[in-house]
């Protein structure tokens, strides 16, 4: 009788220490930031992930994205630590937000440094990318793949901005990142930082005069031509999205459920990219829709461009040091290698065998 009570003792033992192992103790809800709406590509790639992800898992993962920034309070800046902390368990983060806890991330932001977007995915899915999503993993946030805010461009309601004699005095909102102080100061702005919270309120008062956002992912989406006439198309820096998750949550899923969410996180950042470039790679019917909303759209030349470039070399010079001359320069090669390859004319066709 005793020897199979404690056969029986050991049974249960083995049992709960087998199932204990094996069994996944996941939250009935993650919890997902979004900086923005849920309109436009940003918000729609972060409803989509978290379809995708219920799907793929057969429901064990349920995601429910927070928009508008509920779930830091106001403070977009503290995105990325309150990820690391555990508050949020995923994010659609652009970099800008996460810059200020990541300096790494500032080279997206560093003023005109990204031709085009073979330059920017070239940049991404080489060594550069890599070696980023490695940072942020050693600071708490695992990188599911990259996202897109887009190129951000100038909007106000004074005046067309030009050259960079224009932009004098004129108060712009800029993200509380201090690389956008520094560029806009450089360009001759007066910049003032500003949760994006509180920026769409400060546009309608007139307290600020102008912004700079993508057009697809944030000018369109909130009708920016309410407030401001005026679009300087001048892609003076690139925001990319981060789709991350905390790195205490990711190794709580199964080997399984990773994979499975690898998954959705590849389909929706591809899904979100295109629609984030929509009719701005080549075409100008994006633009179209700002001007048939009444907005004065300029299209700097490359000499206009050049302009403003110039008046902003002391911030490239800064902040390489800031974000590591060895990152910048490797960034730069790879840029460079894009660049040419795009211009090289195809290969002739072989002539056919006889
Ligand atoms: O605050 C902004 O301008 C926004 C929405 O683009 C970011 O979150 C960086």
């Amino acid at each position: 009788m005793k020897r199979s009570v404690s056969f029986l003792v050991v049974f249960i033992l083995v049992f709960l220490f087998v199932t204990a192992g094996s069994a996944q103790t996941y939250k009935p809800e993650y919890k997902m930031s979004i900086v923005v709406g849920p309109a436009g590509p940003w918000g729609e790639g972060a409803a989509r992930f978290a379809e995708a992800v219920r799907k793929y898992t057969d429901g064990r993962i349920n995601i429910k994205p927070y928009y508008s920034g509920q779930l830091f309070a106001g403070k977009q800046t503290n995105e990325f630590l309150l990820m690391k902390q555990g508050v949020i368990d995923f994010a659609l983060g652009s970099t800008i937000n996460w810059s200020t806890t990541v300096k790494e991330l500032n080279l997206f932001s560093m003023p005109f440094f990204f031709p085009d977007y073979k330059a920017l995915d070239a940049v991404e899915n080489g060594e550069v990318g890599k070696r980023l999503f490695k940072i942020i993993e050693e600071k708490g946030v695992v990188g599911l793949g990259w996202a897109e805010n887009g190129y951000r461009e100038l909007t106000n309601s004074k005046k067309a901005v030009k050259r960079p004699g224009d932009l004098d005095g004129l108060k712009v909102r800029v993200v509380g990142s201090p690389i956008f102080i520094d560029t806009f100061k450089a360009m001759g702005a007066n910049p003032v930082s500003m949760n994006w919270g509180e920026a769409l309120s400060a546009f309608q008062q007139g307290t600020v005069d102008g912004q700079e956002n993508p057009v697809v992912s944030v000018i369109i989406p909130n009708k920016l031509w309410q407030v401001h006439k005026y679009a300087t198309i001048w892609h003076y820096a690139i925001d990319p999205l981060i789709l991350g998750v905390s790195k205490d949550v990711w190794d709580g899923f199964s080997a399984q459920d990773k994979e499975a969410i690898k998954k959705a996180a590849d389909e929706t950042v591809a899904w979100q990219k295109k629609g984030a470039r929509e009719g701005l790679e080549g075409s100008m019917e994006t633009l179209n829709a700002l001007k048939k909303n009444g907005m004065d759209v300029t299209v700097l030349t490359p000499q206009q461009v050049k302009a403003f470039k110039d008046k902003t070399r002391p911030v490239y010079d800064k902040w390489a040091k800031e974000i590591g001359t060895d990152l910048v320069a490797m960034a730069e090669k790879e840029i460079q290698k894009a660049v040419k390859g795009a211009a090289k004319p195809a290969p002739k066709p072989k002539a056919p065998k006889k």
